[in-house]
């Protein structure tokens, strides 16, 4: 009867603690200028780089980096270079992408971004396919922008079907000017910021999942040939 009772208690506690973990949100944060590649002209830059542009002069990035193409925004956009972000997704979800960035006008507020293995393998600087043309919200101090789909007949959150394992997030320069300071992955895909409260790299979990500066990437090549 005492056996009995303390399988039953074992099965209950084992069966809360699974409930309770798939509850819980997949929370990833990463640095701008931690990205795998930066490629150029995207740099690494620090507020008063933006400001001697010509530019706001956006105080307290996370980390005090962002990722830009400098200059002065003009018409029609540079669309060269580009950050990709090579993550470890925890597992098999539905996620979506929050980007702490400063857009000072109409002409530095997009970027183009794919992810792998989600979207196709394809160079959005080239075939300027709308579906991943993100329209930034404006503003001259740092603020939280869901990546969105920016098509001519509407802009639409986007999100993204992920498997446990690696992906690679990719955002292109599209506009001049524009700047990312970090984003923040999450599988809560409501599309209200105060219900989601996206958070700083430097407020989630340790970055176990980022390969900083492809110095992991050797290690996670080394892992998967020797298993
Ligand atoms: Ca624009
Ligand atoms: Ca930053």
């Amino acid at each position: 009867m005492l056996r009995q009772t303390f399988l039953t208690l074992t099965l209950i506690f084992c069966m809360t603690l699974g409930y309770v973990l798939s509850a819980i949100a997949v929370e990833l944060g990463f640095e701008a200028e931690n990205a795998t590649t930066i490629e150029a002209p995207m740099v690494v830059a620090v507020p008063s780089e933006a400001a001697a542009q010509g530019g706001p002069e956006p105080v307290n990035p996370s980390g005090g980096k962002f990722v830009w193409m400098p200059g002065p925004p003009v018409t029609g956009g540079g669309d060269k270079g580009f950050m990709e972000f090579v993550v470890k997704i925890p597992k098999d979800g539905t996620y979506a992408i929050w980007g702490r960035v400063v857009a000072w006008d109409g002409n530095s507020d997009s970027y183009w971004v794919t992810v792998s293995p989600s979207d196709p393998d394809e160079n959005p600087q080239s075939t300027a396919n709308t579906q991943f043309r993100w329209a930034v919200a404006q503003g001259n101090e740092w603020h939280w922008d869901r990546i969105n789909q920016w098509l001519d007949g509407g802009t639409f959150e986007r999100e993204w079907k992920l498997s446990a394992g690696e992906a690679k997030i990719k955002i292109w320069t599209r506009e001049d000017a524009t700047m990312l300071d970090c984003i923040y992955i999450t599988d809560n895909l409501s599309a209200d910021e105060a219900e989601v409260k996206p958070k700083l790299p430097s407020e989630v979990a340790p970055p176990t999942a980022v390969e900083l500066h492809g110095k992991l990437a050797t290690t996670w090549a080394n892992m998967k040939a020797t298993r």
